[in-house]
């Protein structure tokens, strides 16, 4: 039931720039920017782009009448088939939008969801594009009934002609929607049981996150030898992929590449894909990738920092890597506030081994000095205990042996009885 895909290969697209009076204009201007990256990612290619900013949105278009006679032209002239909007648009605005406009028009958030709906291989990954699509749809076929009725000019009571239509139409949605969440609900439990294992086995994890396009498949590629894939293309990774990494003098961890953030990612994405983000939610230390090469790099910290916000994951710990070393010009790097820090290049392999060895240390961060006591009788135990955690003593005391090592919260609360202090 996955909507076909809203823009079609190669097919012709005009992209709009809005944004408020009180808005910088450069910001409305990366904007439009990056939603040209997006419309190439879907598949479009760009015939040309507009940009309006306006005192306050006007409800039946968005954008001024006059903006959207001069777009209508824009199409004619240009031959376009389908018009972007950098903002969100209700079923109403579109609606008349595309009236005027005689083209297909379609808003940001639409634009990602067919990027997702593209990429997605996975069984997990088509459900959540599907749930995210559906959300999105719901409220838009409210709109647009409402809309079908002031032009009839119907009002409260009266009943539209195709009403029942939809409204069996939106009993059919919500039906699907509830079934995708039960199937969503159990890949859920099957993940959230694996990391369960894995903790019990305590190995520590890592989560790349970060804004999309900024290297981290890149980055799991070369500190696993996985192979996943890397391209040059906004939201080209969607589903997790873990891997095992191997840290000098250090315990074997794991590390998840994820999918990628960027600016006003729409929420039913966001609702869509909880079992995902979950799967970086649980992660012992979190590593924010970020592209140092590009020339929206703050923005871009600022979006992830505040969606990690969003997420409630500002108390877990974070390193910060700051990729694309080799492209990008030194002075970036005073630019650079956050801690602690590494500068790498996923491409040439630089700073790896400083990240590899930060990556340690925060794992030795989360460990506490002990030691444990074990009798005589007990002393068998050791054998376990050296097979979990990292002996760094052992000293033999009177009726028994002292071992000094270093344990996380869940390996002291498992070897409570055994410690001395
Ligand atoms: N020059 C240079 N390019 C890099 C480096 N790391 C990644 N890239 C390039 O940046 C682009 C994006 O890399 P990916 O690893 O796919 O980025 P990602 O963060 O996984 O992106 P999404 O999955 O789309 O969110 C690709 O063209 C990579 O070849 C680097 O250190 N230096
Ligand atoms: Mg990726």
């Amino acid at each position: 039931m996955t909507k076909s895909a809203q823009i079609h290969e190669s097919e012709r697209a005009l992209v709009i720039g809005v944004g408020l009076k009180s808005d910088p204009i450069i910001e409305i201007k990366e904007n439009l920017l990056e939603l040209e990256d997006l419309v190439r990612a879907a598949g479009g290619e760009i015939v040309g782009s507009l940009i309006q900013t306006l005192p306050a949105w006007n409800p039946a278009t968005l954008i001024g009448t006059g903006k959207v006679q001069e777009i209508a032209e824009m199409v004619q002239e240009s031959q376009a088939k389908v018009v972007v909007v950098d903002h969100q648009l209700t079923g109403v605005q579109t609606r008349n939008l595309e009236q005027t406009t005689k083209a297909r028009v379609i808003d940001r958030n639409q634009l990602i969801l067919d990027i997702f709906a593209r990429r997605a291989q996975t069984f997990e990954g088509k459900l959540q594009v599907e749930l995210a699509q559906l959300l999105d749809q719901m409220p838009r076929m409210v709109d647009a009934w409402h809309g079908s009725l002031s032009r009839q000019g119907g009002g409260i009571g009266t009943r539209g002609p195709g009403e029942t239509a939809i409204e069996n139409d939106r009993r059919r949605i919500r039906e699907r929607v509830s079934i995708i969440k039960k199937k969503l609900e159990q890949v859920r439990k099957n993940r959230a049981q694996y990391r369960q294992s894995r903790k019990r086995h305590e190995v520590p994890s890592f989560a790349l996150i970060g804004y999309t396009n900024s290297g981290k498949s890149s980055l799991l590629n070369r500190l696993t030898g996985a192979q996943v894939m890397v391209k040059n293309q906004v939201f080209a990774t969607l589903d997790p992929t873990t891997r095992k990494v191997f840290l000098p003098d250090g315990p074997p961890a794991v590390v998840t590449d994820t999918v990628g953030f960027i600016r006003k990612l729409p929420t039913q994405l966001i609702e869509a894909f909880k079992a995902t983000l979950e799967e970086s939610a649980e992660a012992d230390v979190l590593i924010h990738v970020v592209d140092l090469s590009s020339p929206n790099m703050l923005r871009q910290i600022e979006v992830v920092e505040s969606l990690m916000k969003e997420f409630n994951w500002q108390d877990k710990k974070v390193l910060h890597v700051f990729n694309k070393v080799d492209i990008a010009a030194i002075e970036k790097q005073f630019q650079v506030r956050e801690f602690p820090r590494v500068f790498v290049s996923a491409a040439n392999g630089q700073g790896v081994e400083s990240l590899k060895k930060m990556m340690v240390d925060m794992i030795q961060d989360l460990h506490t000095s002990v030691e444990l006591y074990f009798r005589r009788d007990q002393e068998h135990k050791i054998y376990d205990l050296n097979r979990e955690v990292k002996i760094i003593k052992k000293e033999t005391a009177s009726e028994g042996s002292v071992c000094h090592a270093q344990m996380t919260p869940a390996q002291l609360a498992k070897w409570r009885e055994y410690l001395v202090k």
